[in-house]
Formats: C-alpha cells, structure tokens, sequence
C-alpha cells in the first residue's frame, strides 16, 4: 500500500510545486508507508512567509474573540475526528492508540482552553504618577512566528503553539519533524475546514537542515517556537540572535522520581510503569530516573522487573498492548547506542536492552523495556536517551535523593512518593524542575497548567496554561494625559 500525497500548504492552498523532491513517512511498527510530502526548498519557505506577512495585518485586526472562534470550530473538527486521526498518530508516530486518542485530547483541550484566551488577552491598568494621567497595558501579535516542533505529540504540541500564535494575532509558518508530516498536514486540515483565512497558518514539509536557515534569518519572521533536542535548540537560538528574534526553547528532560521509604509502593510502581514505559519513554516528560530510598530498593526493584517482564510489546493498535515501536531508525539506533553505552560504563543491565527482531517485529523498530541499575554519573543517568530506558538509582535519605535529582543538566519534570506530607511540600521546594508531581509520575501535565523547565531544558519561558500567550505578544504601555497640560514624569510629581 502507498501511502497519500500530500502537498505544501500556503496561501491557503494545497500546493505541489513542480519539480520538487519528496520524501515519504512510514509506520515503525510494520514499515508501512504512510505519506509522500514536498521536501521544501529555501524559495519555498519564503513563499510560506511571504503568505504570512500578507495575511498579517487583517488577522491582527480580527477582534480576538473572532479568532478564538475559529479555534473551537478547530477544536469540534478535531473531536469529530479524533478516532480517525488516533489512528492515524498511532500508524505514523507509534504510540499505542490510548496514548494517541491523548494526543488529540490535548489537543482539543487546548484549543477550547485558549479559545477563551480570545475573550481575555488581559493586559494591567495601573495608576499613574501624575493627575489626570491613565496608564495601561495592551498585548499585541509580534507578526510572522515559526512553529517548529517534535514527532513525539504530532498533534498536541503543533496545537500548544498554533492556537496560542494565533488567538494572539500572529500568523503563522509550521515547519512539523518530517516522520510525523501527516499528523501535521492533518492538523493544518483542521484549522483550514474550520475556516482559517488563507496565509494566516501556512505548512511547510522537509528537512529541518534545508528550510530552517531560510526561517531563521529571514527578517520578517519575529518569533520562534521550538520543541526539540538540546542541540538543535542551542543552534536556533544562536542563529536567531543575530535577528534580535525572540526564540522559545521546549528542550530535553531527564525526569526524577523519587520513591521514599514511606511511600505507597504499589501506587509508585504503577506510577512508574506509566511514566517510564508508556509511549515507549518518548516523551520529553518521561520518567527516565528511578531515585529508590535504600531501605525499599531491593524489594521494590523486584517487583518492578517482574512487572517489566510482563509488559506486552507488539502492534500499537493492539487493545492489548502496552508498548509499542520507539520512533523509527534514528531512535531505534541512538536508544541502542545508549544501552551499549550503559553496559560499557558498568551500568548493571537488570531487564531489556535488545531490540526485537523476531516476526512480527522484524519490520519494525521494537525495542524492550530496559531497566539499568546505574550510578548518578553514569551517561546513561545524566542524558536524555528518548526511549524505554530506565536508570535506577540508590538513595541513603531524602537529601541524597533530591541531590541526585537535581544533578543534571536538565530540569523539566520531577516526581516524589512519600506518605509524609512535610516531604512532600520540601520536594516541591527543592527539586529543580518546571513541574512536580506529589504521588504521580513524571507524565501527564495538563493545559490549563504552564508546561515547561529550567536549565538546559529551555530558556525561561512556559507553553500552555495562562502564560501561554507571553510567547506570542509583545506588552505595550500606554499613557494617557487628560490634564490638557505637560506633565513631567519623575520631575512634576508631588513629593512622595
Ligand atoms: C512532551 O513530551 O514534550 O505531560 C510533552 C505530558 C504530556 C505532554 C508531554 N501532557 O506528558
């Protein structure tokens, strides 16, 4: 079977440009191709900014609650379709179909969420110095934005952006990871059926390498949005510093959970199953690091490889399976380097570490769930690997957990079970994370919460929640003299 074809989508038209290369996306657990795209020259992401900027100004004068309109109508096409496009993120990315529907629950989610930010758009009013002065605050589109994001959500994280870029007033130029370019095309679908102006979210497909410098140094292009590895964030960041562009930075993880002495250890063992294990470990979230306080360590060791035995791995769409492929060869190839990497470091290989090969997994890219007792300076404990690879660490106290936590250069999630409620509130104190969960695992943040971390993990700024939308506006003030005078700010006021 072939996959569909898809095209460029710009100026609100599905666009083949003739002559273009292609290149196609194929499922990881069977091979199967699943959609041949444009691979986008340089030329071809300026017409997509181009598109862009010429849809600007009217987008920008859209009232907002307009806007935020055309994102519920995104968000009811999208429920109406979930069950088709799960399908369709489960085929072309890998995770199992529950883990897929989530995706585009996410997705939905954040639509309505930020549908209501249309309704919002809160800036401050303050009082001013001076008599008979009004001061305020309006938040205004910074223009062109580029949206560059992962294949691990293929819907949800495209949405996190686009709806937030455009209830603000932006318009927007997606550049999705090329694996996942049908979820991509099909989320552009959505906001196309549900009546975006043409120019206002344009697609662009191909490799990251040939479109990204044009998207980069192009002047029109304000602000840019990224999800990805740390390496390619850092390249983005300094090449857009040179456009004086604002960049925001969704980088790597390498999520603690910490399991004390006191804890409910049967609730932490189904926590970290899920938070380990599910959507193979491929989530920037997933729980990567299992911190054991000594005096459980052996016992809930044990049942935790039992339980990782029995974990069923096969077709993603499968009700019955808990695993499915890891991403595609890239993956496949870096997680088993980093299992190699773990073994020749004298990490002590507990459960997994092979890639399947057996039929039916021979035409695909499973690997096992795999479980290293491993020490805090271990590769294998300190990098993100983005796959079913778990490090388990030894920990004598409470302090020395939160130290090991906090000893890499990563910072987005974190995770501590603990009955002690006095523990509870100091982890979340000292873990240096974005997120902490208390009795949960690292997975599973919600929208209406800000979703992002500190150190290499990005570079201040939050996606989601009500914060959202401080990536996609630049704050105006603005003073307004009714006093039919000049009034001298810090020089006129009456001593205070
Ligand atoms: C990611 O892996 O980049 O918190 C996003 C979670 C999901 C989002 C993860 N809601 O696990």
């Amino acid at each position: 079977m072939t996959g569909t074809e898809y095209g460029l989508y710009i100026q609100g038209r599905w666009t083949t440009p003739a002559s273009a290369a292609r290149f196609s996306t194929f499922n990881p657990a069977t091979g199967e191709e699943i959609g041949s795209f444009v691979a986008a020259t340089p030329a071809h992401a300026r017409g997509a900014i181009d598109a862009a900027q010429a849809a600007f100004p009217s987008w920008r004068d859209t009232p907002a609650p307009v806007r935020g309109s055309l994102l519920l109508r995104t968000a009811a096409l999208l429920r109406e379709r979930k069950e088709a496009l799960g399908r369709l993120v489960t085929r072309e990315m890998g995770k199992i179909l529950p883990e897929a529907r989530g995706d585009l629950q996410e997705s939905i989610d954040f639509l309505e969420y930020m549908a209501g930010e249309g309704r919002r758009l809160a800036g401050e009013t303050v009082p001013s110095e001076l008599p008979s002065k009004f001061c305020l605050t309006v938040r205004q589109p910074k223009g062109v934005v580029a949206v560059i994001t992962p294949w691990n959500f293929p819907t949800s994280i495209p949405n996190w952006k686009i709806a937030a870029a455009l209830v603000c007033g932006n318009t927007v130029v997606f550049k999705p990871a090329s694996t996942v370019a049908a979820c991509a095309a099909e989320v552009v679908r959505a906001y196309a059926d549900a009546g975006l102006p043409p120019g206002v979210l344009n697609l662009i497909t191909g490799s990251g390498g040939t479109v990204g410098g044009a998207l980069l140094d192009d002047p029109r292009i304000r602000g840019i949005s990224f999800t990805g590895g740390v390496e390619t964030g850092r390249e983005i960041y300094v090449r857009a510093a040179r456009g004086i562009k604002t960049v925001h930075l969704e980088l790597g993880g390498k999520n603690p959970m910490i399991v004390m002495e006191d804890a409910r250890l049967d609730l932490a063992l189904e926590g970290l199953l899920f938070g380990a294990f599910g959507t193979a470990g491929q989530r920037c979230t997933a729980t990567s690091r299992l911190i054991l306080h000594e005096a459980i360590y052996d016992t809930f060791l044990e049942r935790l490889l039992e339980r990782v035995q029995r974990l069923r791995i096969g077709d993603p769409l499968d009700p019955a399976t808990d695993m499915g492929p890891v991403g595609g060869p890239d993956q496949e190839r870096r997680i088993l380097d980093y299992i190699a990497i773990g073994e020749k470091e004298g990490a002590l290989l507990r459960a997994g570490g092979k890639k399947l090969t057996a039929p039916p997994f021979d035409r695909g890219h499973f690997i096992e769930p795999t479980v290293f007792e491993a020490r805090p300076e271990h590769r294998i404990a300190t990098e993100e690997i983005f796959g079913p690879v778990l490090a388990v660490l030894r920990a004598r106290d409470y302090e020395e957990a939160v130290r090991i936590a906090n000893g890499v250069d990563y910072g987005l999630s974190s995770s501590i079970y603990t009955s002690s409620i006095e523990r509870a509130f100091r982890a979340v104190h000292d873990l240096e994370a974005g997120i902490t969960y208390v009795n949960a695992p690292t997975i599973g943040a919600e929208v209406q919460l800000p979703f992002g971390g500190v150190k290499n993990t990005g570079n201040g700024g939050r996606e989601a929640g009500s914060v959202a939308i401080d990536e996609f506006t630049e704050i105006k003030s603005v003073f307004i003299d009714y006093s039919n005078r000049l009034q001298k700010a810090q020089i006129d006021p009456p001593a205070g």
